[in-house]
């Protein structure tokens, strides 16, 4: 049987070579919703209806927006439809010459993402080292043995966290962000998650939020990788990790101590770091400080009442970190091993001001607004934003929720410049999203957390101001994710689960035990051609089901061979939880401007 991506592109191809691509979740009834065309020819799409299920009108003929080229798109075309409001499920027809053109059915609905945040935590437990409840199983339990150290060759036990992506290494620069978020999203939307799950992410309910029960086993770990106040490791494993491709459970690496033994535990030195002929480029310790800060801060204050000695644990640690992010400045980079890829991170400011923003916001502490909001304006807007490209993870965390955090508790006159922060930012963006799809971010490698963060970062804006002006674009942003994009792909497995998603990513454990194992995953998006070609040891392993839609300058595969677009990945998953959540019928949605509360 073919998969069904395949028969559909398939059975689209035979009739026509222009393609309607809608949100596949659907369309939020005050939304605006836009549906667009890419042609593989130079045939003009002028106008559009849309009917009901029965083929009634729902919306009488519009004009279609034409838009120019866009990647593999010889023409696009803006169908929007905002006007329509009605909830329902609806199509769309197009008149292209003598030729129509019909869209996917797709839905108008106030709880169009109701569930869908939780969705990706089936993801994000399925990750899990320690306890796996995918696996009922233990993973990595020996983690690990010190290296790089004047402790080096000491055990410590550090099991437990995420693996990063579909290799089972684990970054605290990654795993703490994940957390930070999960805590954020909870703080701010409760009423969007469900109870489903225990602590150990088994099936049944434990009286917490199931992001809740996610956001402590990250916490867990974090603790672990912080000791204490003067030893705060970075990393589990490195990339010898890739010379298998295992299941976790599994895993045939083997660190020097035997296979499925011990994994290397790298501290921050604030210095250059890799074992063998590759190094990165750490310069200090503020990159990982701040953001253990900030995920401990947050979690003292989420987790007060439940747990009180938690919370003051939590607390103490959040300002030990934060003091060693003040006394260690600079970045503290991941560590390449056998093969030169690591995280770049280039940037340490955004991190000490979210563990400032977080510790004002519990402390009460003018010092700490003080210092975050000095840090503020040394990176007012994430380098990224407005740029053709940047190294791999090297404006990291993707946009900056330290700014939205400081403007909770701020003065007027720094809610208005934390806004114009953000403004600035989206701007930078906007300025590149002239075409057809509206999107104005660079195609470098883990593109979908680029447009996760654009589409995030616009909704707070809007949250924190009022201010509508970009919200076509983080629309655009988050329909893109949901298929309105040139292969027509959700870029979440399994989300919708009537949908056209990935059925062959890039992961041991989808084709080993099938691709629904992975429900959640954000893959990491298309990429320019150029990286794709360049990066080592990518093929294809069957014929490309989407190849008349690789033809631009950007190219996505549903490949298990593609570790540049296929791959789903722990980060992305996580920090779409906030943005799925705040589009959720029990997220509050935007509000008017007013002091933020915890
Ligand atoms: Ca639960
Ligand atoms: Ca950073």
């Amino acid at each position: 049987m073919l998969p069904l991506a395949l028969a559909l592109a398939q059975l689209a191809s035979a009739a026509s070579t222009a393609f309607i691509r809608v949100n596949q979740l659907g369309y939020l009834p005050d939304a605006p919703k836009v549906a667009v065309v890419c042609s593989l020819d130079a045939a003009v799409v002028s106008s559009f209806r849309v009917e009901d299920e029965r083929g009634r009108i729902a919306l009488r003929s519009r004009r279609a927006l034409s838009s120019g080229a866009f990647g593999p798109c010889i023409g696009t075309f803006r169908l929007d439809f905002s006007s329509l409001k009605s909830p329902g499920r609806y199509r769309i027809v197009a008149v292209r010459g003598d030729e129509r053109i019909t869209s996917p059915t797709f839905r108008v609905g106030a709880n169009v993402y109701a569930g869908a945040a939780d969705t990706l935590l089936y993801y994000m437990r399925q990750q899990r080292s320690g306890w796996n409840p995918l696996f009922k199983d233990s993973v990595h339990t020996h983690d690990g043995i010190i290296v790089d150290s004047p402790r080096a060759g000491q055990h410590i036990a550090v099991s437990g966290g995420w693996a990063d992506a579909s290799d089972y290494l684990q970054y605290v620069t990654t795993s703490a962000n994940a957390t930070f978020v999960m805590l954020m999203a909870y703080r701010d939307f409760p009423h969007a998650f469900a109870d489903a799950f225990d602590a150990r992410g088994s099936a049944g309910a434990n009286g917490v939020a199931d992001v809740l029960d996610e956001a402590r086993h990250g916490l867990a770990w974090l603790e672990r990788m912080f000791p204490n106040d003067s030893e705060m490791y970075n990393q589990l494993a490195d990339d010898r990790d890739h010379t298998f491709f295992d299941l976790p459970i599994n895993d045939s690496s083997d660190y020097g101590w035997g296979k499925g033994k011990e994994r290397p535990v790298y501290p921050c030195t604030g210095r250059p770091q890799g074992l063998f002929q590759n190094k990165n480029r750490s310069t200090g310790w503020a990159s990982t400080a701040g953001k253990y800060a900030a995920a401990f801060a947050l979690a003292s204050r989420v987790f007060a009442k439940p747990d009180s000695a938690l919370a003051d644990s939590l607390g103490g640690k959040a300002v030990a970190a934060y003091r060693i992010g003040r006394a260690n400045p600079g970045v503290c980079q991941t560590a390449p091993g056998r093969s030169p890829y690591f995280y770049e991170e280039d940037n340490w400011m955004d991190d000490m001001e979210l563990g400032a923003a977080e510790l004002a916001l519990s402390t009460g502490d003018a010092t700490y607004a003080a210092e975050g909001v000095e840090l503020a304006a040394k990176e007012p807007l994430t380098p990224w934003m407005g740029a053709d490209t940047a190294r791999h993870y090297q404006w990291y965390p993707w946009h900056n929720n330290a700014h939205y955090e400081l403007w909770r508790r701020g003065s007027p006159a720094v809610k208005r410049q934390m806004a114009e922060y953000y403004r600035r930012g989206l701007d930078a963006v906007v300025r590149r999203a002239g075409n057809g799809f509206r999107v104005g971010i660079p195609f470098i490698w883990c593109s979908n957390n680029l447009m996760t963060s654009f589409a995030t970062q616009a909704y707070l804006y809007r949250r924190m101001t009022g201010d509508t002006r970009y919200r076509e674009y983080e629309a655009a942003a988050l329909d893109w994710l949901f298929g309105a994009n040139p292969w027509g792909v959700s870029m979440v497995i399994g989300l919708p689960y009537d949908g056209v998603t990935a059925r062959d990513p890039h992961s041991a454990v989808a084709s080993r035990l099938g691709v629904d194992k992975l429900l959640g995953g954000l893959l990491d998006g298309p990429v320019y051609r150029s990286i794709y070609q360049n990066l080592r040891g990518i093929s294809l392993h069957d014929a490309d089901e989407y190849a008349p839609f690789n033809t631009g300058y950007i190219v996505y595969h549903d490949d298990i061979g593609d570790y540049s677009t296929n791959e789903p990945i722990m980060d992305g998953t996580a920090s779409l939880t906030y943005l799925l959540a705040a589009m959720a019928p029990g997220g509050r949605g935007p509000r008017a401007q007013g002091p933020g509360n915890d």
